[in-house]
Formats: structure tokens, sequence, C-alpha cells
């Protein structure tokens, strides 16, 4: 049986690949239905660490981080981007209608007012309360695993055979104001080759992109490993070299060109979510710690 179309994403998002999977069955794009799938997330107020309600930085600032891949192995980026809901759209934009791959800050804001996205508050009251609370002691501590309110990193598999991905984040909650982690980062968020497959990534953004992860699955696999074996050996990698691991979180999913995927973390408690098959399911993934 034919294993595409298909979506995966990080997390239990079943929400976003349902969103992604109705837009492939009826023959969408893969990279139309990326998009729309992690726009799921980005709009989801409950979602503290995507869009809209994402989590603050220690000044209280929301800022935001994006990504997203095409098949032709074109992107676009924005990183440290305020006052938009639904950055990867601005990331498509970069990608489609400039000569760059990354805008930041102001100029990547200025760009979307252009392009006609609208400014809005971002900063949920039920974000701004908890912010202040952790001002209260201001323990700079990432949470291991926040199960359906994390980053979202997804792989699309259109009827065509054809892969694209998005990866979207307000990145770890309470960052230093202008910090930017791996998700908007082409090659540690996200990567993918068409020829190949593509892997996207969610936790600890500083150790994926020390290790340019997802980057490193996609070549893996290229050298004949499956998924699963790519996403072990690129979790192995940072266990190796962060004495620290048992401290935070890295998760990988990835898929090759067949439709197969594979996963791995370093902490029990990550799982992603599928549409393939025209069903919805959510799939703990394989962890290192014992
Ligand atoms: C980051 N990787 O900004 C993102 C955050 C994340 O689970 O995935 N949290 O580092």
């Amino acid at each position: 049986s034919t294993t595409y179309p298909v979506a995966v994403a990080t997390w239990n998002f079943q929400n976003a690949v349902k969103k992604a999977g109705e837009f492939l069955s009826t023959g969408s794009s893969a990279l139309d239905a990326v998009e729309q799938g992690v726009m799921v997330e980005e709009a989801n107020l409950k979602n503290t660490t995507v869009g809209n309600g994402g989590a603050p930085d220690r000044d209280g600032n929301v800022t935001l981080d994006a990504c997203i891949m095409s098949p032709a192995g074109d992107a676009g980026s924005v990183v440290y981007l305020h006052h938009i809901e639904h950055p990867v759209s601005v990331a498509r934009k970069v990608m489609e209608e400039t000569p760059h791959v990354m805008l930041a800050g102001e100029g990547a804001l200025q760009f979307a007012i252009q392009q006609g996205f609208k400014k809005q508050e971002l900063l949920t009251e039920e974000s701004e309360k908890a912010w202040k609370e952790w001002l209260e002691h201001k323990n700079y501590k990432p949470i291991i695993n926040i199960e359906n309110h994390d980053t979202i990193g997804m792989l699309c598999m259109d009827e065509k055979g054809d892969i694209a991905g998005a990866c979207t984040t307000s990145g770890l909650a309470y960052k230093m104001n202008g910090r930017v982690g791996d998700s908007p980062i082409i090659g540690a968020g996200l990567f993918l080759d068409n020829e190949i497959g593509g892997a996207v990534a969610t936790g600890m953004g500083e150790a994926v992109m020390k290790s340019v992860g997802s980057f490193l699955i996609v070549e893996l696999m290229r050298q004949g490993k499956t998924p699963q074996e790519a996403c072990e050996e690129a979790v192995n990698r940072i266990v190796a070299k962060n004495t620290n691991y048992q401290d935070f979180q890295v998760a990988f999913v990835a898929m090759n060109k067949k439709g197969e995927i594979g996963s791995y973390c370093i902490h029990e408690g990550f799982s992603y979510a599928k549409f393939q098959h025209d069903e919805v399911t959510n799939n703990p993934s394989k962890f290192y710690t014992k």
C-alpha cells in the first residue's frame, strides 16, 4: 500500500496533522499543507510555545522564530519577529518574494506589514501572568516535556511524493531578550532534501544548533540509514557531547522518500503526531534515558 500522502509533526499535535492531511488528501502541495498544518498551532492560544499565546522572553517580549522549506530546496525564515500571529507565512513570503533566506526582528516585521500581515498583541493574559510569577524567582530552567504546548516541526509528503517542511516556535520560555533558537535555522530545526527525506527537531535549541541535527539526519539517511537509525545517531551525538543531558530534552522526527518515519529523543515523554492512510495517530517516541 502507498505510504503517502503523509504528515508528521513533533508532539501530540493531532489537530495540526489532521489539517495538513485534509489539504494533502484533496490534492494540495506538500508546501501548502505544511504551512496550513503548523498554522493551527500558531493560532492556538493554549499552546504557549508557538505563535499567538507564546510565552515571552524574560523582559516580557513575545518573539517568534519560524522557517519553511520547499521540495525544490528553497527556504525562508524569520527570527525574533514580534506581533505577527503566523510567522511561518512570513517565512514563506521571505522564500518566495525576496532574494534572501532569513529576515530578523524589525526588518522582518516591516516586511510582514508590507506583505499585508496585521500587527497584533500576542501576549495573552495567561502568559503574562505566568511570566510575572516567573519573575519572582527568575529560575531559568527549560521544562523537559510540555507535551501538547510545544514547538511544532512538521514534514509533509504529498500525492506526488514531494516533501516540504516547516518549524515554528516562540522559543524557550523566559529566554534572554534577543535569543534565537534552532527552530528557524535551516539544518538545525528543519532540513530536507526532496531526493532523500527530511527531519525536524524540538527541545533545547542550543544543543540542536551545535549538532546541526536535522541536516545530520538527512545526510545519514542519504548514506543508507533508516529514519529511526538516523534520529538515534543524532541524539547519541548530543548525549555524548553534553554531560548535562539529564537536564534537557531534544527530540527528532524524520521521514524518508518512502514515507517511512523514525523518531528518537533523550527523555521519555516525547511523541509525534501522524496523518497516514487517512488516519491521525499519536506515536510515543523511543528514547535514550534508561
Ligand atoms: C527552541 N527548540 O527555541 C525550541 C524550543 C522547543 O520544546 O522546541 N521547545 O530552542
